[in-house]
């Protein structure tokens, strides 16, 4: 999603602190300068503006409370320093004063102020419903079966019939059903877009339900997923459609349900809020620290200093603070959005991260790239949750996403990465999220999506057979029978 700081304008008084920084940098083409790495207040916060001696000649006269405001710092949240320092050196005694009353006035009413502001969204704790929509009925209450995956497809051929589901798979509803049918992929819908601000990913599992691409053969490897790997469809995990807070524990629960039977939880969003339960959950089952992530995504949701405690653009901040992934095991690919500043990117550093923007990508090409990144998940952990956020792709492939950002990548490029990085890996679980068909006005949005799916589970596939990454079928190259292109596949 887009950065916080655009609206709050809090990273401000970040750019002024590591103005000095900036300042300092040579042109880039004149040789390369020294890393520096901002330091800075975990929340942003802001730090104390230094005032240049004319500036602070010139308010000789104005009330020393006003002065100490602008040196607080806070003033960067609405105006630049520099455009701040001119208006102090233009501007007459009572101007000034004016000015900066008006700043003050704006900023009491920004701050949170007790007894004037909600701290707290307030729940009726009375209501008869309370938990209602995450009830889980008993067996008890229902006809007796016996556990198992069950098919609900009514014919043998055909493309469908019976009822749509993911990938075409039978259904499960308990994890009995997941231990007794030995399932090796659980796929759960989990429509949860509270926490974006341009909505309809409630409508992303219904659509890659109802449209094909992740059921079939894999031309590549051709392995058909659905043959060689027990997958069911999980149905989806309730949600609180008012509360993005009081959803995501219940979806932290499910996952690690998944994940306790040894499935493969995939979870299909939902906005990307989720990947905060959905790792947290991976933590909760395989150990905190046990696990890495790679993380697709235009956007670097690292908001912090919210008042909202998580939305779709502050996942990756929950996760690591939570200490669920260590900073250092958390990889990020494809960023590009307008989010982060030199102070945010300081952060990211500071904690550890690695980071691989669509720059770098631009510039090594995503082998070298990809490399890098699996390389760097691997350090530490066998463990891997692959956060896919769909708006990294372009949106001429994804336009059915709420935070779109050009300059993505493209299919051909998105489904040989899933597909290895799914063969590559001790999968701890998938989130495909920030799908949101009706955002489109085509089918693609939900098609690709399916079709990422499927590369994924190719990938799960070959793992599971013992094939290398990067594997082709002879049958599909060079008719599986010359080396008209050299050496024979
Ligand atoms: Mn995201």
């Amino acid at each position: 999603m887009p950065s916080m700081t655009a609206i709050t304008g809090w990273s401000m008084a970040g750019i002024a602190a590591i103005g000095a920084v900036v300042a300092g940098t040579p042109d880039r083409n004149a040789g390369t300068p020294a890393m520096q790495t901002p330091l800075e207040d975990d929340m942003g916060r802001p730090k104390p503006l230094e005032l240049p001696k004319d500036v602070e000649a010139k308010l000789t006269g104005v009330d020393q409370a006003k002065i100490d405001f602008l040196k607080s710092g806070v003033t960067g949240r609405y105006v630049e320093k520099d455009a701040l320092f001119d208006r102090i050196r233009k501007g007459k005694p009572e101007e000034i004063s004016a000015y900066i009353d008006a700043m003050q006035a704006l900023h009491a009413q920004v701050e949170y102020k007790a007894g004037r502001d909600l701290a707290a969204i307030p729940l009726d704790t009375k209501s008869p419903w309370f938990n209602d929509w995450k009830a889980k009925r008993s067996g008890a209450l229902d006809p007796k079966r016996a556990a198992g995956p069950i098919e609900l497809t009514r014919y043998v051929g055909g493309w469908g019939g019976g009822f749509a589901t993911f990938a075409g798979a039978p259904v499960a509803m308990t994890p009995e059903d997941l231990k007794a049918g030995k399932v090796d992929v659980a796929i759960v819908g989990a429509p949860l877009d509270m926490g974006s601000g341009w909505r309809n990913a409630i409508d992303g599992p219904r659509a890659m339900r109802m449209t094909g691409g992740a059921a079939g053969n894999d031309m590549y490897s051709m392995i058909n997923p659905n043959a060689a790997l027990k997958i069911v469809d999980y149905g989806d995990i309730a949600i609180d459609q008012n509360s993005t807070e009081r959803s995501v524990d219940h979806v932290r629960e499910m996952v690690a349900e998944i994940a306790k039977t040894g499935a493969i939880p995939i979870v299909i969003g939902g906005d990307h809020s989720l990947e905060y339960p959905n790792v947290a959950a991976a933590a909760d089952v395989h150990g905190k620290g046990n696990v890495s992530v790679i993380h697709f995504d235009s956007h670097y949701d690292i908001g912090r200093g919210r008042v909202h405690l998580l939305d779709h653009g502050q996942p990756v901040y929950r996760v690591i603070s939570e200490g669920h992934v260590r900073g250092s095991d958390y990889i990020q690919v494809g960023l590009r959005a307008r989010g982060p500043d030199l102070e945010t990117f300081g952060w990211m550093r500071n904690k550890g991260m690695r980071y691989h923007t669509m720059v770098e990508v631009e510039k090594w090409g995503w082998d070298k790239v990809m490399a890098r990144a699996l390389k760097e998940a691997r350090e530490k952990t066998k463990k891997l949750w692959i956060s896919f956020d769909v708006d990294v792709l372009d949106p001429a492939f994804m336009p059915g996403t709420g935070t779109p950002v050009p300059g993505g990548l493209t299919m051909r490029e998105a489904q040989p990465i899933m597909r290895n990085l799914c063969a590559q890996n001790d999968i701890a679980g998938i989130d495909i999220v920030e799908v949101a068909p009706y955002l489109d006005t085509s089918y693609k949005t939900a098609l690709n999506s399916n079709f990422l799916l499927n590369a994924c589970l190719a990938g799960i596939a070959m793992r599971k057979k013992g094939l290398k990454p990067g594997y082709l079928n002879p049958v599909s190259v060079d008719h599986g029978l010359d080396a008209y292109y050299g050496k024979k596949n």
